[in-house]
């Protein structure tokens, strides 16, 4: 495949590379094709938000990371999608927090999943749960391939990180009495609004700082990080993120000459 240069000075530079990214992973089996348009999907809702992390999503990442140290059993579950984009965070998070990674596929091909499993053990991890050769058990109630857990993964699970998620399974662990992380762009996705924390943001920007307040919050009281994710109110998380998007379209639609502006000197593309 040709590689791609983009040079430093492009104001689209970081959104491209990404993009690289995901289709490197693609040609690598690693990314299902699906996982290139819901790619596409996330890009529009970031741009929305201005491709940089909020504070909105920085509170609810903390959170997500005080509900994974206080929990007796976090797992991370890993699609190609996150896989391609942020190994080396993945693992790192699951080590911090130890919280094992389990591969679960809404697309599921051998060939992924061998590629998926490569891909994690190269960027440092030990044990990968959820492979064909491993136990499996069935969340009831659903049908797609994300059925098939790990019995000792998401099986036996009380705190779950899922990103990039598709709803349906996001509904079937919250029926079966887990508490459910995702990572997000799309605040209205059924994903979104069923989960107890949901982080609007890049996986690529909210892995790595889920990693540094991973670093940050290990020491600190379990009375304290309990507090803060009894205080977490995602209803209220969801709509900050909304209304965050609402008042940008606001202020980019009142006056196209500045936008115009800006992006003649680069600021915004
Ligand atoms: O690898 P598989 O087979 O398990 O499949 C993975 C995908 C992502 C294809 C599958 O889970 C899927 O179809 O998901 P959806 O239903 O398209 O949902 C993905 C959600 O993630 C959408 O709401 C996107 O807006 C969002 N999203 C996409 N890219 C990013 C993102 N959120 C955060 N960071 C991103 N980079």
């Amino acid at each position: 495949m040709v590689k791609i240069e983009i040079p430093d000075n492009h104001p689209r530079k970081v959104s491209l590379e990404t993009r690289e990214k995901i289709i490197e992973g693609h040609t690598r089996h690693e990314v299902a094709t699906a996982g290139l348009l819901a790619h596409g999907r996330g890009e529009a809702f970031d741009y929305l938000i201005g491709e940089k992390t909020n504070d909105i999503a920085r509170q609810a990442a903390m959170v997500a990371v005080a509900a994974m140290l206080t929990a007796n059993h976090p797992v991370i579950s890993v699609n190609g999608n996150v896989c391609a984009l942020v190994p080396e965070e993945t693992v790192q998070l699951s080590e911090l927090t130890g919280a094992p990674l389990e591969i679960n596929l809404f697309y599921y091909r051998k060939e992924r999943e061998d590629a998926i499993l490569g891909a994690l053990r190269s960027a440092g991890a030990k044990e990968v749960l959820g492979t064909h050769d491993r136990p499996s058990e069935t969340i009831p109630e659903l049908k797609s391939n994300r059925r098939k857990v790990d019995p000792d993964g998401i099986g036996s699970a009380d705190v779950v990180l899922v990103p990039l998620e598709d709803g349906d399974r996001t509904e079937a662990l919250k029926a079966i009495g887990k508490y459910v992380i995702t990572i997000d762009l799309n605040p209205m996705s059924r994903t979104a609004v069923y989960a107890d924390v949901t982080i609007v943001d890049n996986i690529v920007r909210c892995m790595s700082l889920m990693v540094e307040y991973a670093r940050e919050l290990k020491d600190t009281p379990r009375d304290e990080l309990l507090k803060m994710v009894e205080n977490f109110d995602n209803e209220q998380n969801l709509a900050d993120s909304m209304e965050l998007m609402r008042t940008r379209l606001g202020e980019l639609s009142q006056d196209i000459g500045p936008l115009r502006q800006k992006r003649q000197s680069g600021a915004e593309a």
